[in-house]
């Protein structure tokens, strides 16, 4: 039972209403024996790294789900994005939004190549290719789509500008695995894409990503670069740098692999009870995933309108984490309003109103296999709560 009284917005009287804590990003946890095992044959083999045999099955694996000619293990999402930048040649300037986890911004930042920041759509919260053309200088060498929660971005529309400038064309798939655009999986879009696999991932290795791509050369180039270059044992073809997934990781992301059809339908009976309990709530829009397509759940996001709702996105996120319910503000304030960013392009904010709005109102409520019913109930009951008398009752 909860014992929060919320009241007139000063924080609740009683004890939070969970002792330990309900977090956005908990991990999804497969079946600890197949991981004990897997990590005990990796220890009978003794090779923990470099090309073993986990790594290589979870590649094949990675490739079958997303239906591509080429995955390569990468030890995280961000290397896996720079590798993938390095491979393809990009250099001047890119196109990608500021709405997303700083790291698609940062790993171009990282490699010397400026981060152009574009609105984001009316419809969903990736990237505007209408406003994608204004940005294209003669620096400006590729566009970067983020399918931002695991929704693809408008794929065909970035698609044929890129193909029209002659632009390179990358996806941040770090949200997307599993997922399909109009059918196809993601994976096989643009030159390449890249997954994150990290802990708080719908599919996790601990640490882990990859890039996938249809394109041979490509993924050899970024093969050889995720191992420093060598082809051979003493044969260096190419600057790299060390990308490398570890068999630990790959354990991790073989087991998780497995149980992928249970976290999705966790994820979405999530998601689904979240928006009933949360129903009739005026200036409350939970974020809805497209049924035609296969999707991954992995965020519950709600965008809160405090004209409507009287009560701000930020007070709500101090209300939950006074209750040891810690949401996010996912992806606030925007790259642009982040460093280096925020001092190297001050005047930003005036062209990305769509972004600044978005950020402003966008809380992420905890999902996956470590939330329960109970707590998600617990969960809308505190938002009823927080927004007053008049929130209609579940
Ligand atoms: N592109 C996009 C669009 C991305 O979202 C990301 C990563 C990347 C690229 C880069 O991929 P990686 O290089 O990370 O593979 C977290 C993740 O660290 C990050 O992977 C993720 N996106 C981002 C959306 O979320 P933070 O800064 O929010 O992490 P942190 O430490 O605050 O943890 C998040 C929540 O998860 C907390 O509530 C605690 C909980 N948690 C976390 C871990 C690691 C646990 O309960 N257990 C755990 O083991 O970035």
């Amino acid at each position: 039972m909860l014992k929060t009284r919320v009241g007139d917005l000063a924080i609740h009287g009683g004890p939070p209403a969970f002792q330990c804590g309900v977090h956005v990003g908990r991990p999804n946890v497969g079946d600890r024996q197949r991981l004990l095992d897997r990590i005990d044959g990796m220890l009978d083999r003794r090779w923990l790294s470099n090309g073993g045999q986990l790594v290589r099955e979870l590649e094949a694996r990675v490739a079958e789900i997303a239906q591509v000619e080429h995955c390569i293990a990468m030890c995280n999402g961000t290397v896996a994005l720079e590798i993938a930048i390095r491979a393809l040649g990009l250099e001047g300037e890119v196109i990608l939004p500021s709405f997303t986890f700083v790291a698609s911004a940062h790993a171009f930042q990282w490699l010397g190549i400026t981060p152009v920041f574009c609105d984001i759509g009316p419809a969903d919260h990736c990237i505007d290719p209408a406003r994608v053309e204004e940005l294209i200088t003669p620096r400006t060498s590729g566009l970067l789509g983020v399918h931002l929660w695991g929704r693809p971005c408008d794929v065909e529309a970035l698609a044929e500008i890129a193909a029209r400038h002659r632009l390179k064309l990358l996806f941040d798939a770090a949200h997307a695995f599993g997922c399909t655009r109009r059918g196809r999986p993601i994976g096989g879009l643009g030159a390449a894409e890249i997954f994150s696999f990290h802990a708080t991932k719908f599919v996790n290795s601990g640490e882990g990503g990859a890039v996938v791509t249809n394109d041979d050369a490509l993924a050899e180039r970024i093969r050889l670069m995720s191992n420093f270059g060598f082809s051979g044992y003493d044969r260096v073809a190419s600057v790299g740098t060390n990308g490398k997934m570890s068999e630990l990781a790959a354990a991790m992301g073989l087991t998780s692999l497995e149980s992928m059809d249970e976290y999705t339908a966790d994820n979405r009976a999530n998601h689904r009870q979240y928006r009933q309990e949360l129903a009739g709530l005026p200036g409350v829009e939970p974020m809805l995933y497209d049924e035609s397509e296969r999707c991954n759940y992995q965020y519950v996001v709600l965008e809160i309108d405090e004209a409507r709702t009287g009560v701000g996105r930020d007070r709500l996120v101090e209300v939950l984490h006074a209750e040891n319910v810690f949401a996010r503000r996912y992806f606030y304030p925007g790259c642009h309003r982040m460093e280096p960013y925020r001092t190297l392009m001050p005047d930003a904010s005036a062209r990305l109103p769509r972004t600044e709005q978005v950020a402003a109102r966008v809380l992420v409520l905890p999902t996956g296999t470590a939330v329960g019913t109970e707590e998600i109930a617990a969960i809308c009951a505190i938002l009823r709560l927080a927004l007053g008398p008049g929130a209609p009752p579940a």
